[in-house]
This record gives structure tokens, sequence and C-alpha cells, in this order.
């Protein structure tokens, strides 16, 4: 069983994906963002950095005593490894979907973070720092539908990069953007919005 501290976000829907894809047991524990539920002590203690995503692993492999995991893209590996699914296992093709992993977490995640927070949320609008963040999540999405053209998926298979990006696209959309000016990048969104786990994900 697996308890995942939540809230509705890209960094929480990466693991949403993957608990459905994988049909691991789960718990959701609501973590309530805007009434500040990430300070409390006594969710520091499992997400030191007070932010979601983070798991609770209660039975993680050789008997060990119950496990604390946080940051997205530790999650995502953990998990990965725990079943041994969702990253490819050839040598190169496991190089890649880390290394598009490591880009989502260290990039694509950040700035288009930065782009909600500035353009959706933040009181007081602020056109450079949209304009700034909006000019970089465009050249990064330009980036990934240049790697899917002659691709399905953004390694050989299916895999926790897929599912790291995928969220990111939802929010994407969901500012009222469009991915028509990258076509390889909306042909692979729309496949894995089609995904049964991933319509499970996000009811
Ligand atoms: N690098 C982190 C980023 C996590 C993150 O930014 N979480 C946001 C929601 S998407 C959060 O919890 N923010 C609450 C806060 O900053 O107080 C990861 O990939 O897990």
């Amino acid at each position: 069983m697996i308890d995942l501290y939540f809230a509705p976000t890209p960094n929480g829907m990466k693991i949403k994906l993957f608990l459905e894809e994988s049909g691991i047991e789960y718990k959701i524990i609501p973590i309530d963002l805007k009434k500040g539920d990430q300070f409390k002590p006594e969710y520091l203690a499992i997400s030191p950095n007070n932010k979601i995503p983070a798991i609770v692993d209660h039975q993680p492999s050789g008997g060990m005593e119950k496990l604390h995991v946080f940051e997205s893209g530790a999650i995502l590996l953990y998990l990965s490894n725990k079943i041994g699914r969702f990253m490819p296992t050839g040598f190169r093709e496991r190089e890649e979907a880390l290394q598009w992993l490591f880009w989502q977490v260290g990039g694509l995640g950040p700035m288009a973070g930065q782009l909600f927070y500035f353009s959706t949320y933040a009181d007081q609008k602020v056109p450079y720092a949209i304009d700034c963040f909006d000019k970089e999540v465009t050249r990064l999405l330009g980036v990934l539908d240049k790697h899917l053209a002659d691709r399905e998926f953004i390694s050989s298979e299916y895999s926790i990069a897929d599912m790291a990006c995928y969220p990111w696209m939802v929010s994407y959309t969901s500012m009222g953007k469009s991915l028509d000016n990258f076509p390889h990048l909306k042909r692979w969104a729309d496949a894995i919005g089609r995904r049964p786990a991933v319509k499970r994900a996000y009811e």
C-alpha cells in the first residue's frame, strides 16, 4: 500500500498516473496547498521541502520499515524500480528516458510552473515575467516536439518520462494555450490522454 500525499497539480498528477497505470494499491491523502497543509510538521517529516507530491511505501522491498519519498522524479524512479515497469531495459533506451525525466523536473516543470503562477495565480500581472516564462516554455515544448517527430513515446516505450511530461500539457492547455504549433507533441499528448489509466487518473 502506498500513501500518496497529493494535490491536483501537474506534479501530483504524475504520480497518480503511475499508480493508476501500475495497479499498485494506493490511498490519496489530500494536501490543501492553499490552507498550508504542506507546512505542517507531520507533513514536513515526510516531505521536508514543503511541496507535494510525496509517498509513503508501507511495504518496501526487502521487508524494510516503511519508506518516505519526496520529489516527483525520485518517486517515479522509486516506483518504477519497485515494480520493474515503465522504464526501458535497454541501456541506451533507459538513459534516454532518464535524460527526459531530468529535463522535465529541471526544466519544463519549473518554467511551466512559473508561467502558470504569473499568468493565472499571481494577484499582480507582471507582463515581463509572463512573457519571459512563456517564451521559455514555448522553447522547451519545441525541443520535445522535435524529439517526438519520429517516435511514439519519449523513449522506446511508454515510460516514466512520458508520465512526467504529460501533465504539463494538460496544464498548458488549461491556460487556454494550444499545442497546434507542436504537431508531434500534440499527437503524443492526445494518445496518452486516451489511455484508460490516464482517464481514470484525471476523473
Ligand atoms: N521539484 C518538485 C516540485 C514540486 C512542487 O513544486 N509542488 C508544488 C505543487 S505543483 C507545491 O507543492 N507547492 C507548495 C508550496 O510551494 O508551498 C517535484 O518535482 O516534486
